[in-house]
């Protein structure tokens, strides 16, 4: 399919209709475009605004020989790769753009002509990355890489006698181990002058930052950057950061992602944005975000953590423990140098906590609904709040009980209609009232028959078993009081005895009171 022009025809229409002859030409590569291929588009000269749909194309070499032309589409949804010949892309023309493309080759693009510019292009060589012999090219907000041990990222060479000037503007520059970062060439003794700026570059992973060949008629320069490597002949100045480890610096030495961390000490060191940079680093965030842009090519853009919040019972009781728990909360940054560090609780009971660790126990004293919240912070300072979770609270506490008859170590005669009588009374109502009565002692001091003796009011007789399974019945119970009478005389045997009340609350919160008496 390489080359095959799908529609040219409708191309030309579209021109047709242009109402200026002077407007660039839109024509559209890929799924759903008038070309198939990139080489196609390049074929048509009426093509000026060249977009190319995401995908992965195998081109023939391609060259973009007219001049303000523009190749673009969205950074990291296009792959350029070569089907033959050592350069993916030359660009031949004056004043073109590449935007956006990933191209990998022997050379990914090579700029021969006047002011080319590289925007947000991803280039891989197995030879070098870039190669520049045009005059004033520009790259910015790139990644250029080494393809192979010895590849170079940028190559910059004066072939005849003009001299040549390029600058980088946030990009990254990760040559092959033992190739160069940059490499600036003259190539015979009669070529002229090369001259490389660099601003918030990164350069890194390979033995050689710099390579200046010769060095009495090149100069590479860098500022606000990152330069690691031997410098060979490069100049930095006092802001370019030279010493510090990588692993302190990025986020996968090892996997060459030379981001930044979010504990990295070259952050907000950059200054402000010169009037003529990038305003965007290289990966298309903001340029500036903290107090000052950071050194290198990429600015570290904190993203506050995304809270979670569960708890493990969502209707305690009251005074119970509830665990509330955030530990589902995840920062963006957690894999290098940020993560989760603080935990600010609102429990919704004008009640709040900090804690560093993500779960939290507490308890509400008062029944009722109470909406919690935790506001959680990243290790840079960033915070977002949890959407709120209720909890309701049921009633906890047990029901109020009361002995009125008898009181407390009471002493009665036993032959008497008998009313046991108290309290029992709970603010959210209460189920029911049991009352259990036994002997546990004779007059004697010994047990009957070594047991307790339990009244069972429907025979009106004693029952005999444990006294750690106590006989209950129920009673009568009626606006917060329960009662029991006798009905009629009962014989209470001398001895002491024991009066247990106990009741259940609706939400099911069980209460018992005992008192002791004793009979003459
Ligand atoms: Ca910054
Ligand atoms: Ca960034
Ligand atoms: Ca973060």
């Amino acid at each position: 399919m390489a080359g095959r022009i799908l529609a040219p025809a409708l191309c030309a229409l579209a021109l047709a209709f242009t109402p200026a002859a002077a407007q660039a030409a839109t024509c559209v590569v890929g799924t759903g475009g008038t070309y198939l291929t990139i080489g196609a588009a390049l074929a048509d000269k009426a093509c000026t605004d060249i977009q190319v749909r995401p995908g992965s194309y195998r081109e023939a070499p391609l060259t973009l020989a007219r001049d303000d032309t523009t190749i673009s589409a969205t950074p990291g949804t296009v792959t350029v790769l070569s089907t033959a010949g050592a350069t993916v892309l030359t660009v031949s023309g004056d004043d073109d753009t590449v935007r956006g493309l990933t191209i990998a080759g022997a050379t990914a693009v090579r700029i021969t002509g006047a002011r080319g510019v590289l925007d947000r292009v991803g280039a891989t060589g197995t030879t070098t990355a870039v190669d520049i012999t045009g005059p004033a090219a520009k790259v910015l907000r790139s990644l250029l890489a080494g393809g192979d041990a010895t590849s170079d990222a940028l190559l910059v060479r004066a072939t005849g006698t003009a001299n040549r000037a390029a600058s980088a503007d946030s990009t990254i520059f990760a040559a092959g181990a033992s190739g160069a970062g940059v490499r600036a060439r003259s190539e015979t003794a009669s070529s002229g002058d090369v001259a490389v700026t660099l601003v918030h570059a990164t350069i890194a992973g390979s033995q050689r930052a710099a390579l200046l060949e010769p060095a009495s008629r090149t100069d590479v320069r860098a500022q606000r950057s990152i330069v690691h490597g031997t410098l060979g002949g490069m100049t930095v100045d006092a802001s370019t950061d030279t010493t510090t480890p990588d692993e302190q610096l990025f986020r996968g030495v090892t996997g060459r992602d030379f981001r930044l961390r979010a504990d990295a000490p070259v952050i907000d060191k950059g200054g402000a944005i010169g009037a003529t940079e990038s305003d965007t680093d290289v990966e298309g965030e903001q340029r500036l975000f903290g107090p000052a842009t950071d050194l290198g090519a990429d600015e570290f853009v904190n993203h506050a953590p995304n809270p979670a919040l569960a708890v493990n019972r969502p209707r305690p009781r009251q005074n119970s423990v509830v665990r509330f728990d955030a530990s589902a909360s995840v920062d963006p940054e957690a894999g290098y140098g940020g993560g989760l560090a603080r935990f600010e609780w609102d429990f919704g009971d004008g009640t709040t906590e900090t804690t560093t660790t993500p779960a939290i126990d507490h308890s509400y004293p008062e029944t009722g609904p109470y909406a919690v919240t935790v506001q959680v912070f990243d290790a840079q300072g960033a915070a977002a709040t949890s959407t709120p979770l209720t909890v309701r609270v049921r009633d906890g506490l047990p029901p109020t009980l009361r002995f009125i008859h008898p009181h407390p170590s009471a002493t009665m005669l036993g032959s008497v209609r008998r009313r046991f009588s108290g309290v029992a009374s709970d603010r959210n109502g209460i189920r029911a009232v049991y009352l259990s009565l036994r002997q546990t002692k004779l007059s004697n001091g010994r047990r009957p028959r070594g047991r307790c003796r339990y009244i069972n009011p429907r025979t009106r007789r004693y029952v005999y078993r444990s006294c750690t399974r106590p006989l209950f019945f129920r009673v009568k119970h009626r606006k917060g009081r329960w009662s029991y009478d006798t009905r009629g005389r009962f014989f209470f045997r001398p001895g002491r005895w024991q009066a247990t009340i106990k009741a259940t609350d609706k939400t099911g919160n069980h209460g018992s009171r005992t008192v002791k008496f004793a009979v003459r």
